[in-house]
């Protein structure tokens, strides 16, 4: 018999990075430094199974009031490269903006809320400076001239869909995209760069038998798990709608005047979010977080530009955020501030932001508010306000 050959153990070579691996950890460590805490990559390639799910949610009706969420552009936001043919990556990043646990200040005076991301500066302008200096680190370091297309919440990319497949975050049955460690308290963005680096895996997890912000959501508008009827949801009603909200939703809308954060504060892993320290998603006062709501029914367009300016709130107007006050204060309010809400029904100037105090006053009820639905119903000269007045009457008796 033949001596057996002793095996020889084998020996661990650690293999440098390859180039694309060390490019990919440059660019992480760029984005770092550029201020963006979270980021992660993943290809610039087609996301074919959106377009099917995009297409019927449009069809359903569940973007209905987003006119320019059309199935067209639901299909052309399902491919990165009809924004930029040459894109190899996608660098996708993620802005926190959890502020840690706040009150709303205990001080007698009926305050709304704010959303919180729309505490501190706008997080389209914080994004794309932050990713444009990423661009400028990125061409720095390789070299040469990288072509880039820089999206904050553009619309044309589906951001979530991008962090999801980039390891960046998980989805939750809210829609939203959690990251570990921050919840779902960050805003989403990206880079197409014409490099080719090391995509990320997704991480592979859910929510289990959780079902905490579907029973918990005010208006109802989470229908089925990865489901948002946004026609129901606060944050369409007191942002993106011009118009008159409906009634039926305007008791369900609680204290939020613009944007609402029910479905990711009662989310156990929001919760867990560290808070961040950036100085730009800080709100510039307390006061403007959760402004005084007779304040903002008499706010005037300069009052409000000073104290919004530079934030995301502007987008809801003067009158969308007086709006939105009238029936937060019709929620929350008690006799006691019926004058305030009369005051803006016979005397703001915007019939809408009339309207819904009508609609507040009559919510509210009791003789006084009959009294001045009676007096501004002889005074009111626009038939829309007209109606509201008739309906508040209504519920008054
Ligand atoms: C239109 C829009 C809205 C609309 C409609 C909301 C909606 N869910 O579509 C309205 C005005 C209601 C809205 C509200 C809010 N929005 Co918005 N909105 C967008 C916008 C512009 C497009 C979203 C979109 O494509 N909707 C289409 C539907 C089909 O997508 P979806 O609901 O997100 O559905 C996804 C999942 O459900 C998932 N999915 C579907 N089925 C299944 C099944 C399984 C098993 C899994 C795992 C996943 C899954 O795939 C879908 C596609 O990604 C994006 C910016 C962008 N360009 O992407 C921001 C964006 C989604 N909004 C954002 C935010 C912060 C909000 C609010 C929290 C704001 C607030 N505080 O008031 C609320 C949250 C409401 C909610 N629960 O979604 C962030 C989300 C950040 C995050 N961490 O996820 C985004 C990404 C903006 C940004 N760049 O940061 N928004
Ligand atoms: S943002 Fe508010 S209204 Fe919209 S889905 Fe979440 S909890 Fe519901
Ligand atoms: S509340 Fe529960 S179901 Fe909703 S996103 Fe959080 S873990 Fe998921």
């Amino acid at each position: 018999m033949r001596p057996m050959k002793a095996i020889p153990t084998p020996i661990q070579i650690d293999l440098p990075p390859s180039p694309r691996a060390r490019l990919t950890a440059t660019v992480k460590r760029l984005a770092l430094e550029c201020g963006l805490q979270i980021s992660g990559i993943t290809t610039a390639d087609a996301f074919p199974e959106l377009a099917d799910l995009l297409v019927d949610r449009v069809r359903a009706g569940h973007l209905a009031g987003l006119d320019w969420f059309t199935e067209d552009r639901a299909r052309f936001s399902t491919d990165p490269r009809n924004l930029q043919p040459g894109a190899q990556s996608i660098i996708a990043v993620a802005l926190t903006y959890w502020p840690g646990p706040t009150e709303k200040p205990d001080d007698g005076v009926p305050r709304g809320r704010i959303s919180r991301y729309a505490w501190g500066r706008d997080y389209h302008k914080v994004l794309k400076r932050r990713l444009k200096a990423l661009h400028e680190a990125i061409e720095r370091e390789v070299g040469h001239p990288v072509e880039v297309r820089n999206l904050a919440d553009t619309a044309r990319i589906i951001d979530r869909a991008v962090a999801a497949r980039a390891g960046v975050g998980w989805y939750g049955k809210h829609a939203g995209i959690i990251v570990p460690g921050y919840g779902s308290w960050v805003m989403l963005g990206e880079l197409l760069v014409d490099l080719d680096l090391e995509p990320d895996k997704s991480i592979d997890r859910n929510c289990g038998r959780c079902t905490i912000c579907l029973d918990r959501c005010p208006t109802g508008a989470i229908v089925a798990p990865y489901t948002i009827h946004a026609p129901r949801c606060i944050s369409y009603l007191t942002i993106e709608l011009r118009d008159a909200i409906p009634r039926e939703l305007r008791p369900q809308m609680g204290d939020w005047v613009y944007g609402c954060d029910v479905c990711q504060e009662v989310c156990p892993y929001t919760n867990a979010a560290k808070s961040a320290q950036d100085p730009e998603m800080r709100p510039a006062s307390l006061d403007n977080a959760y402004p005084s709501l007779s304040w903002l029914l008499a706010m005037s367009q300069e009052e409000f530009g000073a104290a919004y300016f530079g934030t995301p709130v502007p987008r809801t107007k003067r009158r969308g955020l007086a709006r939105n006050a009238a029936i937060a204060l019709g929620n929350i309010g008690t006799e006691d501030d019926v004058p305030v809400l009369s005051g803006a029904l016979q005397g703001h100037d915007e019939p809408l932001v009339r309207g819904h105090a009508a609609w507040a006053v009559g919510h509210i009820g009791g003789a006084a508010a009959k009294w001045a639905l009676d007096g501004a119903r002889r005074a009111e000269p626009d038939d829309y306000v007209q109606s509201e007045i008739g309906s508040a009457l209504e519920s008054c008796r």
